[in-house]
C-alpha cells in the first residue's frame, strides 16, 4: 500500500510474530498491501491501527467498502481494481481477528514514540498573526471528524482563522492549559498532540497507548493524564509530553486488571479522577506534590510489621464500589462524582468519605458526561441526556431527587447551556428519525420552547456557546457539513461555515472558566 494518512511511521514489526489463525492468504495480502501504512503488527503507522479494539465502531461492511473504494480526502487508496472481492473480504476478516500474542505498548514504546517539532522555548511567547488580532478567550477549537482536521475560529468575527490535519479519529474534549496557550488532543489510536494556539503549531506528540479514551490536563497546566483501554492503564506526562508514570489498571491486590474508562481533572482538589471500566473502583490521583500520604486499608505494604502509607502524589487513592461506574458528572467542588453503571444505575460517590452517598433515579442509559448544571428556585440541578430514552432527566443536587423527566423527540447525546442563557440545548442524535432537530429547553419552566431543524434528514447536534452566551454554534455532522451559528435568544441562523463532519466545538473561555453549561 502506498502512504496513507499523514502521521509518523512506527518501527515495523515482523508479522509472523503476530500471526493469527490462518485466513486464506490474508496475512500475505496484508503484508503486501497494507503493512507499510498500518504497521506489520496492525498497531497503526501512517494509517490507523487495525485491531478489533480500534475497529469496534466501524461496521464490517464499511471496512470492506473502505478497502474496495478507498477513503476520499485521505491517502487510503481504492483496492477494488487490484484485489478480488474474495481477497477484500478475507482482508476485512483478518483485521477484525485478534492479534496474538496480544500487542503490548511499553514505557519504552511510549518514550520512543515522542516527537517534538518545536521544543519548549523555540516559539515566540506572544500571540501571532490572526490569533493576535482575536480575543484569545473567545476562540473556538473545532474537531472535524470527516477528514480528521481541527479548525480554530475567531469567536468575535465568527470566522475560521486556521485549519490543520489532526491524528486519526480524535475523541473526547480537547483540554486547555489555564493560560489558553496550549490545547491537548487525544486520538482513539492513543496519540496525544500538544498544539500551541498562539503560534498555530503542533509542538509535541506522543503515543500513550494503542487504544485510548481521553486525556485530562491538570488545572496548573503541568500534567497530562491519558486513559487507555489497550493496554488498560493510566499514563501521566509532564506538560511537554515526557513520560512521568504508568499506572496499571489493576486492583490493589494486583490480580484483576481493567480498562480505564476516562480521566478528568478535579481542579479544586488538585487531582485526576479516574473511571475504571471493569473494576468496581474510582481512583483519585493527586497531582499536588504536597499531597499527604494515605493508608489504603489493604495489608500489602508492611515494613517491620507496620503498614506503610502510600505517597499521595501521583498514586491512586481508591474508592471501592459495588459495581463499575462510568461516564462521570461532578459537583462544582468535585467532592462528589455522579456516575452510572452499565445497567444504568446512577450513584453519587463522595471522594472524601470514599463511598456512594446517594442513588439516582435514572432509567435508560443516562449520558452523565454531557451533564450540565444550573440554579433553579435556589437549588442547583443537574441535567443529563439519555442515550436510550427520549428524555432529559433533571435532578436536584441537594437531595438527589428527580425534579423532572423532560420528553424530547429522541434519545440525545449532548446538552449545553451558559450562565447568561435561560436555555439549555439538546439534540436527539441517537434517534433515526429526529437526529436532525435540536430542541431548546427553558431552564426554569423545564419545558421545550423551540425546535431548530435547518436541514431535514441531516444529523444536527453538539452546541457550544460563545464566551458571552450571545450565540451558539451547532454542528451539521455530515461529511459536507457545516458549523451553524444561531442567535442564543431568537434561535435564528446567523451564518454558516463549511466543515467536514464537525463533531465537538470548544470555546476557550467556557472551558478554562469551567462554565456550568458545558463539559470540562
Ligand atoms: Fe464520546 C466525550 C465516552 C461515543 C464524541 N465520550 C466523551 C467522554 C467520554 C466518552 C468518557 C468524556 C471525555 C472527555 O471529554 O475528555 N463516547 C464515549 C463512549 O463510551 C461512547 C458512547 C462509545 C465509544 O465508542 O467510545 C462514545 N463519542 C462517541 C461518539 O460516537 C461520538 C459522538 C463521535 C466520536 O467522535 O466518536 C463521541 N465524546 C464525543 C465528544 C466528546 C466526547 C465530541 C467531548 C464532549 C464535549 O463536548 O466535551
Amino acid at each position: 500500500m502506498t502512504k496513507i494518512f499523514p502521521g509518523l511511521a512506527l518501527a515495523a514489526l515482523a508479522l509472523t510474530a503476530f500471526a493469527a489463525p490462518a485466513l486464506a492468504g490474508a496475512p500475505e495480502l496484508f503484508t503486501q498491501h497494507c503493512a507499510s501504512c498500518h504497521g506489520a503488527s496492525r498497531l497503526g503507522a501512517m494509517g490507523p491501527a487495525l485491531l478489533p479494539a480500534s475497529l469496534e465502531r466501524l461496521k464490517r461492511k464499511d471496512a470492506v467498502a473502505t478497502i474496495r473504494d478507498g477513503r476520499a480526502a485521505t491517502q487510503m487508496p481504492a483496492f477494488g481494481a487490484v484485489l478480488s472481492a474474495a481477497d477484500i473480504d478475507s482482508l476485512a476478516e483478518w483485521v477484525y481477528s485478534p492479534v496474538t500474542p496480544a500487542p503490548s505498548w511499553s514505557e519504552a514504546d511510549i518514550r520512543a514514540s515522542r516527537i517534538e517539532p518545536f521544543p519548549a522555548g523555540s516559539l515566540p511567547d506572544a500571540r501571532q498573526g490572526d490569533v493576535a488580532k482575536a480575543d484569545p478567550m473567545n476562540l473556538f477549537i473545532v474537531v472535524e471528524a470527516g477528514d480528521h482536521h481541527v479548525s480554530v475560529l475567531d469567536g468575535d468575527r465568527m470566522e475560521r482563522i486556521f485549519r490543520f490535519p489532526s491524528r486519526y479519529a480524535l475523541h473526547g474534549g480537547p483540554k486547555f492549559t489555564p493560560d489558553g496557550r496550549y490545547v491537548f488532543f487525544a486520538s482513539r489510536d492513543g496519540w496525544i498532540s500538544k498544539f500551541d494556539i498562539w503560534n498555530l503549531k503542533i509542538v509535541a506528540e506522543v503515543r500513550a497507548g494503542i487504544n485510548s479514551r481521553n486525556a485530562a490536563v491538570s488545572s496548573d497546566g503541568r500534567y497530562v493524564a491519558v486513559a487507555n483501554y489497550l493496554p488498560g492503564n493510566l499514563v501521566i506526562f509532564d506538560a511537554d509530553l515526557k513520560l512521568l508514570k504508568v499506572i496499571d489498571g489493576r486492583n490493589l491486590k494486583g490480580d484483576v486488571g481493567s480498562r480505564i474508562s476516562a480521566v478528568y481533572d478535579a481542579a479544586p482538589r488538585k487531582s485526576f479522577v479516574v473511571g475504571l471500566k471493569d473494576l468496581p473502583e474510582i481512583w483519585e490521583v493527586s497531582y499536588d506534590p504536597q499531597a499527604k500520604p494515605f493508608f489504603d486499608g489493604y495489608v500489602h505494604d508492611y515494613k517491620m510489621g507496620e503498614a506503610i502509607a502510600t505517597p499521595g502524589f501521583l498514586n491512586p487513592r481508591r474508592t471501592e464500589l459495588e459495581e463499575p461506574l462510568d461516564d462521570f458528572f461532578f459537583t462544582q467542588s468535585y467532592d462528589n462524582v455522579v456516575g452510572a453503571s452499565r445497567e444504568g444505575r446512577g450513584r453519587v460517590v463522595n471522594l472524601d468519605v470514599r463511598r456512594p452517598i446517594a442513588s439516582l433515579d435514572l432509567p435508560g442509559m443516562p449520558h452523565l458526561g454531557s451533564g450540565i448544571s444550573w440554579l433553579r428556585d435556589g437549588h442547583r440541578v443537574v441535567a443529563s441526556t439519555n442515550l436510550k430514552d427520549a428524555r432529559v432527566s433533571v435532578i436536584d443536587m441537594q437531595n438527589w431527587q428527580t425534579v423532572a423527566s423532560i420528553p424530547t423527540l429522541g434519545p440525545g447525546f449532548f446538552l449545553r447551556s451558559h450562565e447568561k442563557s435561560p436555555y439549555a440545548w439538546v439534540d436527539s442524535m441517537m434517534s433515526p428519525t429526529a437526529r436532525d432537530t435540536l430542541q431548546v429547553i427553558d431552564k426554569q419552566s423545564l419545558q421545550v420552547v423551540a425546535q431548530v431543524r435547518p436541514e431535514p434528514g441531516k444529523t444536527f447536534a453538539h452546541v457550544e456557546f460563545d464566551r458571552y452566551g450571545r450565540y451558539v454554534i451547532a454542528s451539521l455532522m455530515e461529511k459536507d457539513g457545516a458549523l451553524i451559528f444561531l442567535d442564543a435568544n431568537t434561535f435564528k441562523e446567523i451564518k454558516r461555515l463549511p466543515a467536514s463532519k464537525p463533531i465537538g466545538k470548544y470555546n476557550l473561555f467556557n472551558k478554562i472558566q469551567r462554565s456550568e453549561g458545558t463539559s470540562h
